[in-house]
């Protein structure tokens, strides 16, 4: 292999990596560590490109922006967001040369990618200890491979959950989850899950169900499984802090907690009120925390969502009683904007905050959360993976490389918001380099109302990525497709799903195997310009070019094609359009039942019947889409 491996300090074990390479002996100059500080200095040329960083904003190329590795609960994924839910510290630099750099380190990275000087990257690491890996030679996608074999193989699901999925903060009883499936069942419209939110427990307590919103939860998993439909729950990371409540009681008493500065069980808020926080770090409290999710598979569950994990703190009992402190010194002052703003922010700034994490400690207290804040979700996800049995569905918010081998993500809480299906894409490949295959973004966005048309043009984008699940807010409107004007509509776009399933499972499953890449940026096949620089196409496997419509009132788009394809448009069990495409510059047109992709020059697309559900989907291949 091409890498080489650099060693500042001595660095905490992340087991990002599964293969052993030698550390070299001297540093190259661009790495400086000085003052408890590591910093990294790269030169950029003109016509470099930045690929990674994997779950960030900003477009394909991630050149001329600031980012930071520090897994954060950030429900606003706006533009100037430099942190979200993960931390995937790998990036591409491609130009005349092409370089790969890794840097394994678990707490908080700031990443100056051409922001400050337009032609230097600036890294800077807040920490005296890293493992820095640089893979040099070789095209974009050699390097990204000689990466992914070093992080290990990609966790991959069992493919029912590559069907459509149904989701929402809350469907908080059976009655509920029953309409859902009805509604679907009604409408036509193929279906394999029903999520689960926090609110089928028991107050928010992890592992217990409420009994009288789900009376024999057993049975009536086995109900729906016979119908063809899973039940998902939810499970959040922290603990709720109760006298009797024998999870809670189990971990006082084994020390699975995090600690506080004095030695106590750290606490803070989340839902549940004042919870404790398992200590993923310690191996022991893993393991008997996966262990727990056996009384719900044991139930029938085959697969789970965990959340809360980077982790989400809205505050502790130290943060509240000093901001109604420092806020009771406000009372007889003369009150200007200014103080206003002061006091406001005491309380707006408890959640999440760098106080919180560095009172909390791992494995007896001897490692400050602070420092190693990107492994929690990570080690949440190990413990619970390797405790779950085989072909169990597991994915996660946070995460942090090495993950990607445990469970899948998805992206956490986005917008119905036109801007967030071109996120959506832009962030596939990406989280492919960082070895995350099973993925997707809430489809139809989390936050905010969805219109029929935004819903269908992100279901034409979502139909392609493996995670296929809309969810949508407490709060906001009825976000399932059969909740709109024309469910037939919605029918066309998600049968073509099932036609595809087959095709994805095989891509999903051989990426996974040969460290490969589901979703490629144009620029990774195709040398010109054009190809370079397209930040709203992607390439599916060696086949598929998507260029999904993201823009409001728009019947179609311009695409841009790097060689001659074949265009299609799927809807429902029908191909209703085709049509041979030289190279250049093309409109498309697209209705709101049809799913558009490109078929590449000599390749084949298999596609299969569709069906109600991946249980009852034949695999066998109907027909060819021919490039
Ligand atoms: O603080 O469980 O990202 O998918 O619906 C919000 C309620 C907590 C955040 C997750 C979202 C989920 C919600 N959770």
């Amino acid at each position: 292999m091409n890498i080489k491996k650099y060693r500042i300090g001595n660095p905490f074990t992340t087991e990002a990596t599964v293969i052993d390479i030698p550390i070299e002996r001297e540093l190259p100059r661009y790495i400086c560590a000085e003052d408890s500080k590591i910093s990294i200095k790269l030169p950029l040329e003109n016509e470099d490109i930045i690929y990674g960083l994997g779950e960030q904003m900003g477009g394909i190329n991630k050149r001329g922006r600031k980012y930071k590795s520090f897994c954060s609960d950030d429900p606003f994924h706006t533009e100037d967001k430099e942190a979200l839910y993960g931390a995937h510290n790998f990036f591409v630099v491609s130009g005349k040369e092409k370089t790969g750099c890794f840097i394994d380190f678990p707490g908080l990275i700031h990443w100056d990618m051409g922001f400050e000087k337009t032609d230097e990257i600036f890294i800077s690491v807040e920490g005296d200890s890293a493992d820095i890996y640089i893979i040099e030679g070789g095209s974009e996608q050699e390097i990204i491979k000689e990466f992914r074999i070093l992080i290990g193989k990609s966790y991959i699901p069992p493919m029912w959950a590559f069907g459509y999925q149904q989701s929402r903060w809350s469907y908080p009883n059976k009655e509920t989850v029953n309409r859902i499936i009805e509604g679907y069942e009604q409408a036509g419209i193929p279906l394999d899950t029903v999520y689960l939110d926090i609110d089928y427990m028991d107050n928010y307590k992890d592992f217990t169900i409420n009994e009288k919103s789900f009376p024999d939860f057993k049975n009536y998993v086995k109900e729906l499984k016979s119908k063809g439909i899973r039940l998902i729950p939810i499970i959040d990371a922290g603990i709720k802090c109760e006298k009797g409540f024998d999870v809670y009681e189990e971990g006082v008493s084994n020390n699975y907690f995090c600690k506080d500065r004095n030695g106590n069980d750290f606490k803070a808020a989340v839902w549940p009120g004042i919870c404790c926080f398992p200590d993923y770090l310690k191996p022991e409290a893993r393991k008997w925390f996966g262990h727990k999710f056996l009384s719900l598979t044991d139930m029938g569950i085959e697969g789970f969502w965990i959340d809360m994990n980077e982790p989400a703190i809205f505050f502790s009992q130290e943060g509240f009683d000093s901001a109604v402190e420092a806020v009771k010194a406000y009372n007889g002052e003369d009150l200007d904007c200014w103080k206003y703003f002061e006091y406001r922010d005491k309380f707006s700034k408890l959640s999440n905050s760098t106080n919180d994490y560095k009172n909390m400690y791992h494995l007896e207290g001897k490692i400050n959360h602070y420092n190693v804040h990107n492994l929690y979700g990570y080690m949440m996800t190990r413990g619970v993976s390797e405790s779950l049995p085989k072909n169990t569905l597991l994915f996660s918010r946070a995460s942090y490389i090495g993950s990607h081998r445990y469970g899948g993500i998805w992206t956490g809480d986005n917008f119905s918001w036109w801007s967030h299906i071109l996120l959506n894409l832009r962030m596939l490949p990406s989280l492919n380099m960082c070895g995350y295959i099973y993925t997707g973004a809430d489809c139809g966005g989390f936050n905010g109302n969805a219109s029929r048309e935004l819903l269908l043009r992100w279901l034409q984008l979502s139909v392609f990525t493996p995670l296929l699940r809309n969810h949508s807010s407490i709060g906001t409107r009825n976000q399932e497709a059969f909740a709109f004007e024309n469910p037939q509509d919605f029918r066309d776009v998600i049968q073509v799903r099932y036609r595809l399933i087959p095709y994805l499972y095989n891509l999903a499953k051989n990426c996974a195997e040969n460290a490969e890449m589901m979703f490629k940026p144009l620029g990774f096949e195709y040398e010109d310009k054009l190809s370079k620089e397209c930040d709203d196409q992607v390439l599916l496997g060696d086949e598929i070019m998507i260029a999904p419509i993201y823009s409001q009132n728009k019947t179609g788009r311009m695409v841009y094609l790097p060689e001659e394809m074949t265009f299609y448009k799927l809807s429902g069990n029908r191909v209703s359009y085709k049509e041979k495409m030289n190279k250049g510059l093309h409109h498309i047109v697209v209705e709101l039942n049809e799913v558009p992709l490109f078929v590449r020059k000599g390749k084949k697309v298999p596609l299969s019947e569709t069906a109600k559900n991946v249980d009852s989907l034949d695999t066998t291949v109907s027909e060819y889409l021919e490039g």
